[in-house]
C-alpha cells in the first residue's frame, strides 16, 4: 500500500508548482512534495496548508469548506494500480484527523494540522512511503 501511496503523492505533487505564487510555498520550505514524507520534514508550515488546498482544488478533492469530498477523493485513489486497496483507508483516516481539528477556522492552519496527523497515522499504518519510492515513479505522471 506504500507503493500504491507512492503513485498517488507522485501525481499530485506536481500540482504544486502551479500552487506556489498563491500558496507562498517556497523551495526553502518544500522543495519537492515528495520531501511530504522525509522523517526530515516537518508538517508545520501554515503555506503547506495553503497549498495543499490549492492543489486539491485542481482535482476537486476538496469541498467548498476546504474539508475532503469523500467520493471524489475515493474515485482519484482509486485511478492508480492497485487504487482500491488503499482508497477506504486514505479516506477513513483524513477524516479521523479533520474531525480532530474540526474547530480551527483558519483553513491553512486546519489543513496543515490535518496533513501532519495523517503523515504520522499513515506511517503508523504502515501505508506511508519511502522518498525514494515517489521518486522512482514521478516520471510516469
Ligand atoms: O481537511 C483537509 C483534507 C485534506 C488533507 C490532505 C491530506 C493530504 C496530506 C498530504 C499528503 C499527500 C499524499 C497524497 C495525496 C493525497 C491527496
Amino acid at each position: 500500500l506504500a507503493e500504491v501511496m507512492s503513485h498517488v503523492t507522485a501525481h499530485f505533487g506536481k500540482a504544486l508548482d502551479e500552487c506556489r505564487e498563491e500558496s507562498g510555498l517556497t523551495a526553502d520550505i518544500l522543495e519537492g512534495f515528495q520531501n511530504f514524507w522525509s522523517e526530515d520534514f516537518d508538517v508545520v508550515h501554515r503555506e503547506l496548508g495553503c497549498a495543499l488546498i490549492c492543489m486539491s482544488n485542481k482535482f476537486t478533492l476538496m469541498q467548498e469548506d476546504a474539508r475532503m469530498h469523500h467520493i471524489n477523493m475515493h474515485d482519484y485513489i482509486k485511478s492508480f494500480p492497485q487504487g482500491e486497496l488503499l482508497s477506504t483507508k486514505m479516506v477513513d483516516l483524513i477524516h479521523n484527523c479533520e474531525k480532530q481539528f474540526d474547530d480551527i477556522e483558519d483553513d491553512c492552519t486546519r489543513v496543515v494540522k490535518v496533513a501532519a496527523c495523517f503523515k504520522v497515522d499513515a506511517k503508523k499504518e504502515g501505508i506511508a512511503p519511502e522518498v525514494t519510492m515517489i521518486e522512482a515513479v514521478l516520471e510516469k505522471y
